[in-house]
């Protein structure tokens, strides 16, 4: 297959600046290499940018940089649209998550345009549904969700065209959730797989059972990966840790799980921050995680060296 890889170095969403050395750290650990070994074709379309932008105030006066995240979120639209309808399962490289407001709006319209429905696995500690009335941090990466969904005003963002569905949203790994977002869960019916859930069920049977789902509706997936999902225990380099993640194994399952369905057409890796971070050691988790999904096995890799 081939692959788009389109880097959005944003770090604007987040409280606390790195995340724009997220895409340079994925390419130091050998993303690209990685997945070329596999027999991926891919095509590194290197680093986004925006143009300076006039201040634009907010009534929420938490909120900051909002003029950058509009340029971020028209800019991403278009190129994460284009990627989509280029290659078969590109990946998008920030960034914190404000990045989704940009790429999921992007593939959804070449969705729309293939006649699918838009489904999303967000696998993330947070839901990430404030809108700009909400946001109590002003941070807009705790946003991208409700903008996806339609769920609210976003001016001065472009309004959304292609909102996706929220009965085609499936969490997993939420553990921390403000009150304005329970309650949009509430209204929404959106599915939240908590770590108390993933506890009790494991990760497979939701899963499978939302993947089951995507097939049924002949949908495309896109699945967004917010580095906090994991457990901060081996993977640190996050401004917004949350002890009781992921494990390396659920992840690892997850991902190969994706990898075997055939059914996802692309991918948002976020909220790596390596300035947090030890040695790249978490740009080479979500590597090896990344070639799970892009097809590595267990068989595979017992003829490397690590
Ligand atoms: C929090 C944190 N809900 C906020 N959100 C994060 O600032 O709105 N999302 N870190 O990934
Ligand atoms: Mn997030
Ligand atoms: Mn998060
Ligand atoms: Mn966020």
């Amino acid at each position: 297959g081939t692959s788009i890889i389109l880097g959005a170095p944003i770090q604007i969403g987040a409280s606390q600046p790195g995340c724009i050395m997220g895409p340079q750290s994925l390419r130091t650990a050998g993303f690209v290499q990685a997945l070329t070994e596999l027999g991926w074709k891919v095509t590194d379309q290197g680093d986004l940018s925006i143009p300076p932008r006039a201040p634009i105030a907010h009534p929420n006066k938490a909120i900051h940089d909002l003029a950058e995240a509009s340029a971020w979120v028209e800019l991403l639209t278009e190129r994460a649209y284009a990627a989509a309808r280029d290659s078969d399962l590109p990946i998008f490289m920030g960034g914190d998550h404000l990045m989704s407001a940009g790429t999921i709006p992007g593939v959804s319209r070449r969705a729309a345009e293939l006649g699918r429905p838009l489904f999303v696995l967000w696998l993330d500690a947070h839901p990430d549904l404030h809108t700009l009335d909400t946001t109590a941090s002003g941070n807009l990466h705790g946003t991208p969700m409700a903008y996806a969904c339609g769920l609210a005003d976003f001016a001065p963002y472009p309004p959304n065209a292609h909102p996706i569905d929220p009965r085609n949203v499936c969490m997993m790994g939420i553990r921390s959730v403000d009150t304005a977002e329970a309650a949009r869960i509430k209204e929404t019916g959106i599915e939240v797989n908590d770590m108390r859930a993933i506890d009790e069920t494991g990760v497979m049977a939701p899963l499978k059972a939302f993947l089951a789902r995507v097939r049924a509706a002949e949908g495309i997936l896109h699945v967004s990966f917010d580095v906090d999902f994991l457990d901060p225990s081996f993977a640190p380099a996050v401004g917004t840790t949350v002890p009781g993640g992921a494990t390396f194994r659920e992840a690892h399952l997850i991902m190969e799980t994706l990898g075997d369905s055939g059914l996802v057409a692309s991918l948002d890796l976020v909220e790596l921050n390596p300035f947090l971070d030890e040695k790249g050691r978490t740009a080479k988790v979500l590597r090896d995680f990344t070639a799970s999904l892009f097809g590595r096995r267990v068989l595979d890799r017992m003829t490397r060296s690590f």
